[in-house]
């Protein structure tokens, strides 16, 4: 079975190892709304999560980065004068290192994650969901931020307003030939409005995935009004959509046939309904290897 996995960060990366132990041929389709310069060094946060987590290298208690990295070359940053305050491994750096020399030499990020993909030994095929730079902008009290100047810089606290998607970006080749040959097309657990949202404004997406729309399973993040970890709920709430499961699958009704929900959230099933998908329940938390590979069974049955 050929499965293609709309993935995120951290949230998305306990389902893909799930996939990748099932039988599936695992195709990971990544956000790049978070990617993002820093110390002149262009970071892909999801792509890396995904080739970090499908090579068995991931930090796993984080959710980012490698495991067992360390941090020497960010305290020298520092310590010559440099804002840091992104925690890029020693590991890590070398990644962005890489990824930075190769797109400098002309190779578009698609061949740049392929090869990574390559040197890590990964199996599947990880794909950035375009070519093209498009961000995920935080309208804040305090004027525009990026992703990660509001969470992990300014830890989130901010007080919410908007958020947009800056740039034009188009879908890949290898996006489209991949959805179009898909048996099976998965919306990870993540932030639909970080995660999954500039993977939909990516030109192109979402009328493919809504032509296939019988083949696509959705996966909600939330558990009652509050997310797995992040944002989500003050994010749905700025976009002025419910914190909560029944908000999620109205951001995604139109292309996704099927979502499922965490079990205790079974009131919201007659709204979900109502809005043309059909609800499952489930164990939708994912807390060590068992519950991932269940999660990933559930959604191949
Ligand atoms: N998240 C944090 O909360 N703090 C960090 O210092 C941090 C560093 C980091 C470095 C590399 C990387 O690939 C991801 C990193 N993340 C960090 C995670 C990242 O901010 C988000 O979880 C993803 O962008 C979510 O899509």
């Amino acid at each position: 079975v050929e499965v293609v996995a709309l993935a995120g960060g951290t949230g998305s990366a306990k389902l893909l190892r799930g996939l990748a132990g099932s039988k599936c041929r695992l195709t990971v389709v990544a956000n790049i709304g978070d990617n993002a310069w820093m110390h002149g060094l262009y970071v892909c946060p999801d792509i890396d999560i995904a080739l970090y987590t499908l090579a068995g290298v991931a930090n796993r208690r984080r959710g980012w980065g490698i495991q067992g990295d360390t941090f020497a070359a960010l305290r020298q940053l520092r310590r010559l004068g440099e804002e840091a305050w992104f925690s890029l491994g020693d590991r890590d750096l070398a990644t962005h290192i890489l990824r930075t020399k190769w797109l400098r030499e002309g190779e578009t990020l698609t061949e740049v994650t392929d090869r990574l993909r390559r040197a890590f030994r990964v199996r599947m095929k990880v794909l950035p969901v375009s070519d093209s730079h498009l961000e995920t902008r935080i309208l804040t009290e305090y004027g525009e931020l990026g992703l990660q100047e509001f969470w992990v810089r300014d830890k989130g606290r901010p007080k919410v307003i908007g958020v947009r998607y800056a740039g034009v970006a188009r879908m890949t080749r290898a996006v489209s030939d991949s959805l179009s040959s898909a048996d099976r097309i998965i919306v990870c657990p993540a932030n639909p409005v970080t995660s999954i949202g500039p993977l939909l404004a990516v030109r192109g997406v979402r009328k493919a995935l809504s032509s296939v729309r019988a083949k696509v399973t959705a996966v909600s993040p939330m558990i009652g009004s509050s997310p797995f970890s992040g944002p989500a709920g003050r994010l749905l709430n700025a976009i002025a959509r419910r914190p909560d499961s029944l908000g999620v699958a109205g951001l995604y009704n139109d292309f996704a046939r099927r979502i499922f929900i965490h079990r205790s959230d079974s009131g919201l099933v007659p709204a979900i309904t109502q809005l043309g998908m059909e609800c499952r329940l489930s164990e939708t938390r994912m807390t060590g290897p068992s519950s991932e590979r269940r999660l990933a069974r559930e959604l191949m049955e």
